[in-house]
């Protein structure tokens, strides 16, 4: 698949710091530097069975920014998403509502695309669909079976946890905590049959009216972890610098994906770090197409609303914390756009090299985009008030605020 073209990185004088962030497997900030000149990240894609909403925004934007500290460090970045272009959930809406699973898919994929860009989200190197991916997942799930981690329960497969003696260290939880969980998101805990009730699907065999592919493990599709592992692993290895993804993917998500990694592969760790965002809400629930209480990004486009100012409003919250969208978060982000622009707009400014200083201390602090915020406020403040004898400045603050932060001004 495609991605989405790029928006350029300025140019900043000297380096960034190296970044510190909450890792969910060792529940601690963590310095996370990759282990060579470039850095690898893998970050889960969309289900595209519905537009971007604010809380996906918020998520890609968390590490969008994760890759812009490595840039600033001086790394370069190994970028890869996955598109779920296959899954229960894209199945049932496409049936739902009378439409070709595949259009939709790529309807909404279309639609994520043309958001990213207008969010000046940097593209991954590699784009990556489930239905792409299935030639990679059959030898992953032949290895799982070869070795005994894999197993049939009436011609569908699947992984059981126990082959794993490191499965539990991604998301901490007591086995008691993941059963409900595991319900909640798409794992089947009272099929019978299975060895373990945690044990997750690797392959489905076909389903009438469903779409299937004909391989070497029988005529079906893939689960939803093993995709995401399988294209990790063509394009990033083991043991690559960091996988994101919201909250709600800790467990069973990248549980179960580093455990299918790590046993297929006999290593460990799958990934050197796990980072979560926060899941935003709205009137009182977390934002989600199941629910339909969503506000989505393109509607905003349409409605004529500056993508900088929905990144602003995204800015404005702690990745890790969970939080309601209301529209102050939207009037707020539109007044301090205008008023960045007008301080980058006079001819001098104050001297902007400690705020560029702040800028990367913030962000290398965990993503402390709150912190960057508040920092670009107050030069903007003392701009308009005093102006100043830099004629640097007010450039070195755009070109600041857009590599570092994504928000053209
Ligand atoms: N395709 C899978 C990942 S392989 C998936 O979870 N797709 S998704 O469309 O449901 O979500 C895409 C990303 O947005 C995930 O990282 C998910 O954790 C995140 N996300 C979903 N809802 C919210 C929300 N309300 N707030 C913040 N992030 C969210
Ligand atoms: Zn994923």
């Amino acid at each position: 698949m495609h991605a989405w073209p790029t928006s350029e990185v300025p140019a900043l004088p000297g380096q960034g710091l190296p970044l510190r962030i909450y890792d969910t497997a060792t529940s601690s900030v963590r310095e996370v530097v990759p282990t060579g000149p470039t850095a690898r990240l893998y970050v889960c894609g969309i289900t595209p069975y519905d537009a971007t909403h604010l809380g996906h925004a918020a998520t890609y934007n968390t590490f969008d920014l994760v890759q812009r500290v490595w840039k600033d460090a001086g790394h370069d970045v190994l970028y890869v998403q996955n598109v779920t272009d296959v899954d229960d959930p894209l199945l049932e809406r496409a049936v739902a509502t009378g439409q070709d699973w595949t259009e939709l898919a790529a309807r909404e994929t279309a639609l994520f695309r043309e958001d990213m860009t207008a969010l000046r989200m940097l593209p991954p190197a590699h784009y990556i669909g489930a239905v792409e991916s299935i030639p990679w997942i059959v030898p992953l799930v032949q290895q799982l079976l070869a070795s005994g981690a894999a197993y049939e329960v009436d011609g569908d497969i699947y992984f059981s946890v126990e082959s794993d003696p490191h499965f539990g260290e991604v998301s901490g939880l007591t086995r008691e905590q993941m059963l409900p969980i595991f319900a909640e998101r798409g794992g089947d805990p009272e099929r019978p049959g299975k060895k373990n009730p945690l044990d997750a699907l690797l392959w489905l065999s076909a389903r009438p009216g469903e779409p299937a592919w004909d391989t070497e493990l029988g005529h079906g599709r893939p689960g939803w972890h093993i995709e995401c592992v399988a294209i990790a692993l063509k394009y990033l290895g083991m043991e690559f610098d960091l996988q994101g993804g919201g909250s709600d993917l800790s467990f069973p998500h990248h549980e179960m994906g580093a455990s299918h990694a790590q046993v297929a592969l006999g290593a460990h760790p799958y990934a050197r770090s796990y980072v979560h965002a926060g899941m935003v809400g709205l009137d009182g629930h977390k934002m989600s197409k199941s629910r339909g209480n969503l506000v989505f990004v393109s509607a905003l486009r349409r409605d004529g609303i500056d993508p900088a100012a929905i990144r602003l409003a995204l800015l404005a919250h702690h990745y890790r914390s969970d939080w309601e969208w209301t529209a102050d978060d939207l009037d707020a982000a539109l007044t301090r756009l205008a008023t960045w622009r007008a301080a980058v707009s006079r001819p001098d400014g104050p001297s902007a090299t400690s705020l560029l200083a702040e800028i990367r201390e913030a962000l290398a602090d965990d993503l402390d985009a709150p912190a960057a915020l508040a920092a670009v406020d107050r030069w903007a403040a003392t701009a308009h008030a005093d102006g100043g004898e830099d004629i640097g400045a007010p450039g070195l603050v755009s070109r600041a605020v857009d590599a570092l932060l994504g928000v053209a001004l």
